[in-house]
């Protein structure tokens, strides 16, 4: 019996509240998954990322094969001991970094070769090798199957074989994975924009069977709108009594949309690459800290978020950081923004559980409107 569990305790419309339980803890959802590349999430602390109120982290398999190595990670430990994490960590299976980092690069049935974007070595993907890095050599308490992240536009003969592949990809992960107790495995369901390839994706994704199903190939530049209708056309096939993650999302207002949609998963760089940038997320959108209204600003960026971040230190301070290029105004504004995306889903949480969403929806999306004009 698998002790990772998925349990729901409130709908309210189509979004959902509950507990994925997993035997290094419980992960609240909707939940928000910092992401972890190189077994850290930049510039915090594991304390900090906890404390922020992440439940889950997200690790990238592409980054820690090439550097230091899984079978190095493996021998000191696994992922969590190496990182000093003790949450449960996803990790993305690599083809998606593979596609956007890697140097010259070659895809076939077998898997993906390709060389490193750190020093051009050779090496290899297949769907056996991404479980067998995963689940043995990091530990990963969720591996993702490994699935080719469709090209944006394309036209829907190449979204359908690429969709087959990642299909037939992800029943050989299955295969390879087998019946774990401890450890879980989520299939992902591509077709880019077309909706008969989506509903066909989501229904032999189902048929292999997976712990969880998550929606790949979004956020690569159709917008809003689209991505909005392409979840209507696909959670609704998924299977309600599974965790449901949408990959690679996204901006606050991204969140609430899919939220409001089904999606009870999510991970993004933006809260951690914007810190490093000097910009701090609100509900009003990005607010860019180098600007001189904030020279003289003592307010602090949000005293309703329990975070030294959020609560302690004044914008004008904040300003003063990221012009003097210091490191603390990376740390300072990328622990402000995790714990920014955490309250936020901590509110959508709340909201589900006492009826109101649909209320926090139209308000949230009036003040990133406001915001935005
Ligand atoms: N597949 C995988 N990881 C991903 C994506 C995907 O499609 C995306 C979507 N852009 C983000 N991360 N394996």
């Amino acid at each position: 019996m698998s002790q990772i569990r998925f349990e729901l305790h409130a709908n309210d419309g189509a979004a959902r509240t509950g507990v994925l339980k997993t035997p290094r803890g419980d992960i609240r959802t909707p939940a928000f998954m910092p992401v972890g590349t190189a077994a850290t999430v930049k510039a915090l602390y594991p304390e900090q990322v906890r404390s922020a109120g992440a439940d889950i982290i997200l690790g990238n398999t592409y980054h820690l094969m090439l550097r230091p190595g899984a079978d190095r990670i493996h021998r000191l430990g696994g992922l969590h001991e190496f990182m000093r994490w003790d949450g449960p960590i996803l990790t993305d299976s690599g083809g998606f970094q593979v596609w956007s980092l890697a140097g010259l690069r070659k895809l076939t049935e077998e898997g993906v070769d390709f060389q490193s974007h750190i020093d051009g070595s050779k090496y290899h993907l297949s769907p056996e090798r991404a479980i067998e890095i995963q689940a043995d050599l990091l530990g990963a308490d969720i591996s993702m199957q490994l699935d080719e992240c469709t090209n944006f536009p394309c036209t829907e003969e190449d979204a359908r074989s690429s969709m087959e592949l990642s299909l037939r990809w992800g029943a050989r992960c299955k295969a390879a994975f087998g019946a774990r107790e401890t450890q879980a495995l989520f299939g992902i369901v591509q077709g880019s924009v077309f909706d008969d390839l989506r509903k066909e994706s989501a229904a032999r994704t189902i048929e292999t069977g997976f712990d969880g199903y998550a929606i790949g190939g979004l956020a690569v530049g159709e917008g809003l709108e689209t991505m909005c209708h392409v979840l209507d056309i696909t959670v609704p096939a998924l299977p309600a009594n599974k965790p449901h993650y949408l990959m690679g999302v996204g901006k606050p207002i991204d969140l609430v949309e899919a939220v409001s949609r089904g999606i009870d998963m999510f991970d993004c760089v933006m809260p951690t690459r914007s810190g490093r940038h000097g910009q701090a997320w609100s509900d009003y959108g990005p607010v860019n800290l180098k600007r001189a209204e904030f020279a003289e600003d003592n307010s602090p960026l949000d005293p309703d978020i329990d975070c030294p971040a959020s609560r302690d230190y004044s914008k004008a301070y904040l300003h003063h950081l990221v012009r003097a290029g210091e490191y603390l105004a990376a740390m300072l504004l990328s622990w402000h923004n995790v714990a920014y995306y955490e309250h936020l889903m901590a509110r959508m949480r709340a909201a589900i559980r006492e009826g109101r969403f649909d209320a926090f929806a139209s308000e949230f999306r009036a003040r990133w409107a406001q915001g935005m004009s």
